[in-house]
Order: structure tokens, then sequence, then C-alpha cells
């Protein structure tokens, strides 16, 4: 099964998933470095104030990629290492390291893909209001524009926002994530601020390099009803009008879906005139985070949505149930997830180009003799690529492919136990093996074909 010729494979990653150096070379605080340190928010107490210690072991990490074949690199820039007030002040320091980063890449022959927010907002924004002040976005493309100005002459790939939904959701609504809020009713406001915020970044990053190509990561699941019901049917059509239409409509088409009608006490944004002409400015790709589907049934308690979502429920380990996988983040194997969401972007988006910016699996990984035989992710990300290859038969505009992750890492509120990298981590003495999948890997880029 061959890849397009010049199809892009890659690993992802984000800042504070993998950096650590929390505080050092005059860092500010983000709203993850606050959330992790108040006890009881990270499993087992963990924090991500060391990680994977990429900040002092890029170099290294660099040579991992390049063994394995990597062709681009996606990161995130952790905003206030960078700006550490989050607006005013550029910390030269914090700017230098994603500098030397983008050189080291280069020239490793690797592609820097930057993706300027995922989730590190500085905590003095935050007590500021956060997602919830308007302002953020303007605060955004702002820092959107000091980045590209250092990097945009050798960084062509750009994303601005990482699953917007997720900062929402898991962020201001459900408070699992940072900064911990549960307040519903702000939801619709924050999904608004991210995506005026993401219209305002487009421009800003276009202005300082006008060549670049720049798109977001949006995470998008085909949604599937619990039964044939009709109110399970219509509960089909919420979540996806809320988890997939919410971003893309005013992406793609400048309007909110009618879920979002003044009447929904979800909607309390205030739009201003000409705020969606910006957030429908034109983007070069959409990013696509797809790693399962979700499952909805109707219920009345949802006030504002009527459905209830996948539970959050977490387990210890992988398991198989009714003959289904499941990943040992509870989430059901269901390759065919990327080739429906491909197929969904063709059929009502007017097929965009697209990059699947995540795809992977956290499976219980065991060291033997310095190996690690991760089979189970292997075919996980086999049978994905395969609907990734049904899709460009069937005409898709997928034009690259990122494994979540390129290396284990901080998996937010789960702390360490959750292993999604091509390449096992030591955390206890950084030391780092390539897995058996980072190997497969490596033979499917330089073969192009799985
Ligand atoms: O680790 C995360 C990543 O930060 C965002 N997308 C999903 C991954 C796995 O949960």
């Amino acid at each position: 099964m061959n890849f397009p010729k010049n199809f892009l494979f890659g690993a992802a990653s984000s800042s504070y998933q993998i950096e650590g150096a929390w505080d050092e070379d005059g860092k500010g605080e983000s709203i993850w470095d606050h959330f992790a340190h108040i006890p009881g928010k990270i499993k087992n107490g963990e924090n991500g104030d060391i990680a994977c210690d990429f900040y002092h072991r890029y170099r290294d990490d660099i040579q991992l990629m390049k063994e394995i074949g990597l062709q681009a690199f996606r990161f995130s820039i952790n905003w206030p290492r960078v700006i550490p007030d989050g607006y005013g002040k550029v910390n030269i320091k914090g700017l230098d390291f994603y500098n030397r980063l983008v050189d080291e890449l280069l020239a490793a022959g690797i592609k820097p893909c930057v993706n300027l927010y995922h989730w590190e907002l500085p905590q003095t924004l935050q007590n500021l209001g956060g997602w919830m002040n308007r302002d953020c976005a303007k605060w955004f493309s702002e820092f959107s524009s000091v980045i590209a100005d250092k990097l945009g002459d050798r960084v062509d790939d750009w994303m601005t926002l990482n699953e917007p939904m997720m900062s929402a959701s898991l962020g201001y609504v459900l408070g699992y994530h940072a900064p911990g809020l549960k307040k519903p009713l702000q939801f619709f406001k924050v999904v608004h601020h991210l995506l005026l915020g993401h219209g305002l970044s487009v421009k800003a990053v276009r202005a300082e390099a006008p060549s670049c190509k720049i798109g977001i990561a949006l995470d998008l699941r085909p949604v599937y009803p619990e039964s044939e019901s009709i109110k399970d049917l219509q509960a089909v059509k919420n979540a996806d009008a809320l988890m997939r239409r919410t971003f893309l409509d005013p992406i793609f088409n400048g309007t909110y879906p009618p879920l979002f009608n003044k009447q929904n006490i979800l909607a309390r944004a205030r739009i201003k005139e000409g705020d969606l002409k910006i957030i429908s400015t034109p983007i070069d790709y959409v990013g696509i985070n797809t790693y399962s589907r979700d499952k909805v049934r109707y219920s009345r308690w949802a006030i504002g949505t009527g459905f209830t979502g996948p539970s959050e429920k977490t387990v210890d380990k992988e398991y198989v149930k009714d003959g289904i996988q499941y990943t040992a983040m509870n989430w059901e194997v269901y390759p065919q997830c990327i080739y429906e969401i491909l197929m969904m972007l063709k059929k009502d988006y007017g097929n965009p180009d697209v990059y699947v910016t995540e795809n992977g699996a956290a499976f219980t990984d065991t060291v033997e003799n310095n190996r690690v035989h991760d089979i189970k992710r292997i075919s996980y990300l086999k049978d994905h690529l395969t609907g990734v290859k049904q899709a460009l038969d069937e005409g898709s505009n997928c034009k690259g492919y990122f494994v979540w992750s390129f290396i284990d890492n901080f998996e937010w509120s789960e702390g360490y136990c959750k292993r999604f990298g091509l390449i096992y981590v030591d955390y206890k003495t950084q030391k780092r093996i390539i897995k058996d999948s980072g190997l497969w890997y490596k033979n499917l880029i330089t073969s192009n074909k799985c």
C-alpha cells in the first residue's frame, strides 16, 4: 500500500508534556504549572516540572527523530516561556530555545511544524479571566506575531490552536484540565474567544511570514448513537453540532451551528460584528487529531445540549470487551475513525487540505532486554494508516500524518502512566529506548508503504 510521493510522515508533541524546565531561564508560570501543583489534580501527584527534560535534551532527541526517519516534528511553543506575563516584555532566553530547536531540526533534515497554543496559557492571563476574557484573543495574536517574526524565515508550517474543544470543555466545564473551572455557562464564550484568537493569529503569522502555510488542529471523532432510539439519534445530531460543527462551521463558513442560537443558555458569548469574518479567514489546511469514535445517548439532564457523551472514566490498562480492543485511555480502537473524518471533510467542507496532526495509542509497555515489543501500538497505527490510504484513494486531500507521540510524555491529568510514544522514556533516568513501533514507523517511512 503506497502513499503519494510527497506525503509527509511525522510525529507530534507539546511543550508542557515534554519540555520540563518549568521555571528556568526567566520562564513565567503557565496554567498547567499552576494546576499541576495543586494537590489532587493529577494522578499520583505528578506534574510536568521535568517531564522528558526535552528543554535540555532536545539535541539528543532530534538525533533519535533522525534515527527513526521522521520527516517532520510538530511541537508547541510555551507562551509564558517566551512572554512570561502573557503580553509585553519578551524573554529572549525562552525565545532563543525555540530558535535553536528550529535550527537543529533543519540541520537534521526534519521539517519543524509549529503549533502556537497547546494549552500553555500564562497564569497571569488566567488571573484576568483567561479565555473568558475577550482580550485573550488579542494577546494571543500578539504572541503569534512575536513567534512568527523570529521563526517565520525558517518555519513554513504553522498551527494556531490545538483542540480548542478540549480547552473549553475539559478546562472550563468539567475542570479536569487547567484552569480547572466548572463553569458550563462560559463554554461558548470561551470557544468564541479561542476561535477569534485563531483568526487573529492566522493574520498575525501571515503578516510576518507571508509565504507560510497555516491551519488549526481540531479534535474530531465520528459520533455514533448508543441505541437506534429516536432520542439517541437526535443526541448524535446535537453532539455532532457541538463537537464538530461549532469549530468547522465558523472556520469554513463563517457561521455557528443553530445549537448556539440566542435561546440556548450556553450561547452567552457576545459576538461582535466582524468576528465571524475574522474567524473564517481562509486557512491553508485543517489538522485533525483523531483517536477513536464517540458514542452518545440522550439525556434530559444535559441542559443546553441534550446528550451525554463518552465517559471520562479512566482505566489502569488496556482491555478487550465484546471482541473490541480498548486502549489504556479507555478509548475504543476504531480504525475507521480517520477515514470517516476525512470523508466528512471532503463531503461537507469542500475537501480541504488536511494533515492528521495526531493519531496514536496508549498501551502498557514493558522493557525486555532493552527492547519494547509494542505490537498492539504497531497494529493500531497500521490499521489507522490503512484508513488514511483508503481516504486518499477516494479523493481526500490528506497531505500527511503525525503519530502522537514522538516520545512518552506527561499525559495531563493522567500523569506519566499513559504511554503514547514511539520512544520509551524511563523517567527515573531519562533513558530513551526506541520501541518496536518506532522501528516499524521508520520502515514505513523509508519504504513509503505500510
Ligand atoms: O496527549 C494528548 C495531546 O496533548 C492532545 N491530544 C490528545 C493526546 C492524547 O490524549
